[in-house]
C-alpha cells in the first residue's frame, strides 16, 4: 500500500476512521475476542542500548533495580499464574542489546519449552538475533518474536543511536524465515510527526509477510530518561494510529500496549471498536504498571468481551489463516 494512501486514511474524520476500521476488523476477525498476553520481564535494567524511552538504559538514572536472567521455575510460576487468568499469550523481555550464544540463552531456550509446553502462545523479545539463534528459539518452540521498528525510518535515529533502523529489519528477518511469527509495532508520543507514524505503517505494511501482530505502545514517560518531560498525547491520537493501523494491516492483531494505565475504559473501548483486539494485562509491563487482572476481567465484563484461545489466529494451520 502507497504512503499517500496511509496517509488518506489516517487523516479522515475521527468517528469515520472508527467506522471503517470496525468493518475491516469484523470482516477478519470474530469480534469480541480479545487476546490476553501477558509480560514477564526476565532479566531486568543495566542495558547497554541508548533508546531515549527506555527505564532500563544503563545510562540513566531511573528507579529500575537490575536484575540477572531469573531461574526457569520461577518464570514458568509466572507464565501459569498468568494462565490462570485468562492469558493465552506469554511474552519474556530481556534488557538486553542482542541475545549471546552463551548459558542465559540455554537458560531462556528452557523457560521457551516450558512455556510451550503449558499451551500457551510463548513469545519474547531479546533484543537482536542472528539467524542462527532465532533458529534455536523456533527448535524450542518460541511462536512469536517481539522486535519493534518503534517509529519512522527517518526519526529512528533521533530516539536510539546505538543501532540502525536496518539492524531492525535484519533480526525480524532471521524471525521470519526461522517459521518464528513476527510481532513488530512501535510508540507513539516520542515527538513524531503524524509522518512518522505513517511511515512507520508503511514500514510494517510493505515487509514480505507483514507482521502477526503489532504492538502500539503509548510512550510510558519515566523519570530519568530523556523522554521524562514529554507531554501526554491527546487521546484521539491513540484512536486514530489503532484504527490507521488495523485498515492497513487487516489480518494482523493489534494490541493496544503500554499507556492503558492513563486510559478509562470508555477510551479503551473505542479503541477496541477502532480494531485493538489485543492487550497485555498483568499488574506489570516490563518494570512499569498496568491494569490489575481484576480491573481487565471488569471491563471485559462491561464491554462483553471474551478472551481469544491460543493459537486460535494460527497462521501456520491453514484453517486459521486469515484471508
Ligand atoms: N531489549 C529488547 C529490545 O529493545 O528489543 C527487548 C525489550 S524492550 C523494553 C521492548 C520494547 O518495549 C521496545 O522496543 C519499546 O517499543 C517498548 N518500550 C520500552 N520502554 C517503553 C516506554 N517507556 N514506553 C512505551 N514503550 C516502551
Ligand atoms: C511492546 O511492544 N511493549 C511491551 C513489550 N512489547 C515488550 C513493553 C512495554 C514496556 C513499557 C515500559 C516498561 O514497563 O518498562
Ligand atoms: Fe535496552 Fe530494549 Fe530498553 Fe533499548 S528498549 S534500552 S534495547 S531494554
Amino acid at each position: 500500500m502507497e504512503k499517500s494512501i496511509i496517509a488518506e486514511i489516517y487523516h479522515r474524520p475521527l468517528l469515520q476512521l472508527v467506522l471503517d476500521a470496525a468493518r475491516v476488523h469484523s470482516q477478519h476477525h470474530t469480534t469480541g475476542e480479545v487476546q490476553i498476553s501477558s509480560l514477564l520481564s526476565i532479566k531486568t535494567g543495566g542495558c547497554p542500548e541508548d533508546c531515549a524511552y527506555c527505564p532500563q538504559a544503563a545510562r540513566y538514572q531511573t528507579d529500575v533495580k537490575v536484575q540477572k536472567l531469573m531461574q526457569v521455575d520461577d518464570v514458568l510460576e509466572a507464565a501459569k499464574n498468568a494462565q490462570s487468568n485468562g492469558a493465552s499469550r506469554f511474552c519474556m523481555g530481556a534488557a538486553w542489546r542482542e541475545v549471546r550464544s552463551n548459558s542465559d540463552f540455554d537458560r531462556v531456550l528452557n523457560m521457551v519449552k516450558g512455556v510451550n509446553s503449558m499451551g500457551m502462545e510463548v513469545c519474547c523479545t531479546l533484543g537482536m538475533l542472528n539467524s542462527e539463534q532465532a533458529q534455536k528459539l523456533a527448535d524450542a518452540g518460541l511462536y512469536a518474536y517481539n522486535h519493534n521498528i518503534d517509529t519512522s525510518e527517518e526519526n529512528y535515529k533521533e530516539i536510539i543511536s546505538t543501532r540502525s533502523f536496518d539492524d531492525r529489519l535484519t533480526t525480524l528477518e532471521h524471525v521470519r524465515k526461522a517459521g518464528i511469527t513476527m510481532c513488530s509495532g512501535g510508540i507513539i508520543g516520542l515527538g513524531e510527526t503524524p509522518e512518522d507514524r505513517i511511515a512507520m505503517l508503511h514500514t510494517l505494511a510493505s515487509m514480505p509477510v507483514p507482521p502477526h501482530s503489532v504492538p502500539i505502545n503509548t510512550l510510558v514517560a519515566v523519570e530519568g530518561t530523556p523522554m521524562e518531560h514529554m507531554q501526554k498525547l491527546p487521546f484521539d491520537e491513540l484512536v486514530r494510529m489503532i484504527a490507521t493501523t488495523r485498515i492497513v494491516l487487516p489480518t494482523s492483531d493489534v494490541r493496544l500496549s503500554a499507556g492503558r494505565m492513563d486510559l478509562s475504559v470508555a477510551e479503551q473501548a473505542l479503541c477496541f471498536l477502532a480494531g485493538a483486539n489485543s492487550i497485555f494485562a498483568g499488574d506489570q509491563l516490563l518494570t512499569t504498571p498496568n491494569p490489575e487482572f481484576d480491573a481487565d476481567k471488569a471491563m471485559f465484563a462491561t464491554l462483553g468481551l471474551s478472551p481469544r484461545a491460543a493459537f486460535a489466529n494460527d497462521p501456520r494451520v491453514p484453517s486459521a489463516a486469515q484471508v
